[in-house]
Formats: C-alpha cells, structure tokens, sequence
C-alpha cells in the first residue's frame, strides 16, 4: 500500500479523500494556491505545499507545479478528485512517466473516453446500445445534413470534444440544420479547438442514469447500480438519487451488465461512470463514460456500503477487488443534494463571501460533505460547490422525509446559497411522484429559468 498520497484538488472532495487516506494509514499531503492557505484541506492534510497564485490556471491545473511537489513531498501516488486534472490525460501520462500513481484509469483510456466520438465507436463495436446515428464523426455541414437525412429529425449535434453541453445543438429539420452545425461545430472550435462533431437521434425528455463502475488491474470489473441525476439546471446536476425510480430489478441487471461489458471492451481500471440516457420506452443508450470519481458518488456509496475512495486507492496500489458482482447488495435509497454559493432569483449566479454562521444536520443517515466552517471565505475563483447534503434511508419515502428534514436544518448565513430552492424540489409533488426527466426544472421551476 502506498504510504503517502498527495491530493491534487481542493473543496469538499480533497477534505473527503484526505478522510479516507487517514483511516487507511496514509500519510496525506495536500497542494494549495495562494487563496486556500486556510482552506479545510490545507488544515486538515499531514503536509500542505503551496503549489501557486489563486487562478487555477495557475494552481491546480498547473502540472509541473504539482508533479514537483510530489517529488519533494516524496508521495507516490496521486489522487486527482474531480475537475481539474482528473481527466486530463496528457498529465496521467506525466505521472506515468514521472514513476508517480496516477489514482484513476491509465492515460490511454482517458483519452480514448475523452474523445466523444470515438467512444461511441468503440461501444458500436462492443455491441454497446448507442443512441441511433452516425458511427463516424463528421466535420463539414454538407456531409452532416446527409447523414441527418439518414438518421431522421429531430437529430442531436455534438461537439466530440464537448461536455456540460458546450458544442451542442438539436436540429429540428432541414431547415435549421446548417446554422445548428455551424453554431456548434464554431463554438468546439472555439472551445476545445476541434472541429470533430458526431450526430445521435435527439431522444426527448430523457432521463439521465449512470452507473458506477469499478474496475481492478486483473480485468475484474463489477457495477454498483445506478444514479438517477436527471434533475439538472444548465447540465449541473442539482439531486441525484440511487436508485431511480425508472429502474426496474430486471433492467438494473440488464444495463449493470452493458455498463461492465462498456468497461471491459476498453479494458478499465479504477472507479468510472457509464451514462446512459433512458427513453420514455425504456431503452437505454450508451451517451458517454466519466473516468474519475464523481460529484455524487456518495449516494452509491450509501446503498452499497462501500467507501469509493478507497477502493480507488486500492486498486491503484495494485490490490484485486475484494468483491464480485454477486456480493454486492444495494440497500435503501439514497439523495444528494448539492448546496452551492449561489443566488436562484439572480440567474443562480455565484455568491463568493465569508461564512458568518453554519449549522449542519445529523442524526441517522444524515452525511454532510463539505470544506465551510465558521469564518471560512469561499475564495471568487471556483466553483460555488459548498456541501454535499446525502441521506439514506430505507426506501425512496424515507430518504425523501430525511432531506427534508435535513435541509430545514442547514443554516448557512453570510452568503447566499441554493438552500431553499433545493427544498423546494423536494417538496414537489411531481419530486415526489419520480416525475423527474431531464426538462424537470424547466417544467416545474419555469420562473428559475428565464
Ligand atoms: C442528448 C439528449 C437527447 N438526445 N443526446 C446533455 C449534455 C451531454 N452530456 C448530453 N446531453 C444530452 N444529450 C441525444 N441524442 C439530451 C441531452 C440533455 C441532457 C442529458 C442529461 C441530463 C440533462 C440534459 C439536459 C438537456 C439535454
């Protein structure tokens, strides 16, 4: 086992991976910018080092920066969290060739995932269900209308380097085709300089499930059932749930196991994620695959008793599983909500400012993840993230009754923050009745998103 891990983040997930290297015995060592010095993680790591200015461009996605701190920190493994450098593979490369544990999948298949376009391909192949469209990518307006043609409208444009809907267009019709592809295909250009798009069928009001996936270095890979996180605001998830409401015992089986199947035709390590969109009619399609831990791993953590991080940094150390998919039971129902600095009557904009006042829930089955105390100044310069409030309960009625409970006992003074409309979803009758698709804020919260 590794005996000294440095985390290469910061928030609530550093502070989360920090606990769980503590409890295994790892000596943990957190980097910071100049705007963290006191940062929860940066207090709460065995060693912090100071890795830059505030920007994180500068910072935390600065590679040099932190490789050179693991080697003067003497860590040998790195855990990346979420965001940042997590599914850069040019810097899981750099840890390859700096002798240094990347804790995540190899940089290969990083890259291969990353590239939209060419994952699906490889699901085709796989004989992974994808959502009907082309299987090769396509980079001029003339040829895209045809395969539009061929595929039938409505079609869904996708930038291949795109993610949280940046490049994206729906094209209704002939008609609108052409400016569509130019509008997605310019704004890839301009964001991801790549002009690589691909075209699915637009699947209407979907649902949004993943599923969780683990894998070790032997080809051993089980599932730990599924996410519903189809409540999303501007492709920012706001609840997630496992399981989901939509899933039935047999379907469950049927996508856990194209999901594990998705990660064995690329030969996956490490903790991933499978997306799938699910129909009005209940078919499924591979959309894309997340090769780091995510945001809302905990509510799996909940139902299937397993602590993710660590089982990231055993199998990164080399360790096989110590489970198969027949042992895994998943329990109960678990929610997510996530409380973001943030103002909902002003266009959810960022609240950054110093916390005067913070009192968390507890009790049973109450989980609290989160970086804020009491005088703590949430810095301008990321993400407005601030508490991930996670309940288990016995079935999707009690979980529900808990959050509620939970969020009416949260106070967070001194910014503003997404708290009370967090509560109002989940006292929403259609919450509650599981009518929640992709389109569910649009649908039910319309006067949040004008
Ligand atoms: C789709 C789709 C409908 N049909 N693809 C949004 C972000 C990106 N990851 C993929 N997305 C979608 N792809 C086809 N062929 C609808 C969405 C979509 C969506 C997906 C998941 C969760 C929320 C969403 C909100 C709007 C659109």
């Amino acid at each position: 086992m590794f005996e000294k891990i440095l985390i290469a983040n910061r928030g609530e997930i550093a502070v989360r991976i920090i606990r769980a290297c503590r409890e295994m015995g790892i000596k943990t060592v957190a980097v910071y910018s100049e705007a963290d010095r006191e940062s929860l993680h940066t207090l709460l790591a065995d060693e912090a080092i100071c890795i830059g200015p505030a920007p994180s461009g500068k910072s935390y996605l600065n590679m040099e920066q932190i490789l050179s701190a693991t080697v003067a920190m003497k860590a040998e493994a790195i855990h990346p969290g979420f965001g940042f450098l997590s599914e850069n593979a040019k810097f899981a490369e750099l840890c390859e060739k700096c002798n240094i544990t990347f804790i995540g999948p190899s940089a290969s298949i990083i890259n291969r995932m990353g590239n939209k376009s060419e994952a699906r391909k490889t699901m085709i192949e796989a004989g992974v269900p994808v959502v009907p469209g082309g299987k090769e990518p396509v980079y001029s307006a003339e040829e895209a209308l045809k395969l539009a043609q061929s595929i039938g409208f409505p079609v869904m444009i996708k930038a291949s380097s795109g993610g949280g809907g940046k490049g994206m267009r729906i094209s209704r019709g002939p008609e609108d085709f052409d400016m569509n592809f130019r509008d997605a295909q310019m704004e890839s250009v301009k964001g991801f300089s790549d002009d690589t798009m691909y075209l699915e069928r637009y699947i209407e009001k979907p649902r949004h499930i993943e599923f969780q996936i683990l894998g070790d270095k032997y080809g051993n890979v089980v599932h730990l059932g599924e996410r519903d996180c189809s409540i999303q605001r501007r492709h920012q998830k706001v609840v997630e749930e496992s399981p989901s409401v939509a899933i039935s015992h047999e379907l469950r089986k049927k996508m856990g196991e194209t999901a594990v199947k998705a990660a064995k035709a690329v030969g996956y390590e490490n903790a991933g994620t499978i997306e799938f969109l699910l129909d009005k009619d209940k078919n499924f399609y591979f959309m894309e695959m997340n090769t780091r831990i995510q945001v809302e791993h905990p509510v799996t953590e909940m139902v299937s008793g397993l602590d993710l991080i660590k089982e990231q940094i055993r199998v990164a150390a080399g360790e096989p599983l110590g489970f198969c998919q027949e042992d895994i039971h998943l329990q109960g129902h678990a929610i997510e909500c996530r409380i973001n600095a943030e103002n909902p009557v002003k266009n959810f904009m960022p609240c950054p400012g110093v916390i005067t006042n913070v009192h968390t829930p507890g009790g049973n089955g109450i989980r609290v993840d989160t970086h804020i105390y009491n005088d703590y100044r949430i810095p301008a310069n990321y993400d407005s993230m601030l508490m991930k409030l996670i309940v288990h309960g016995k079935d999707r009625e009690e979980a529900i009754a808990k959050m509620r409970s939970a969020l009416g006992e949260l106070i967070i003074e001194g910014v503003e923050t997404n708290l009370d409309f967090q509560f109002e979803i989940l006292c929403h009758s259609a919450y509650e009745a599981g009518d929640t698709d992709t389109h569910f804020i649009q649908t039910y919260f319309p006067e949040y998103c004008k």
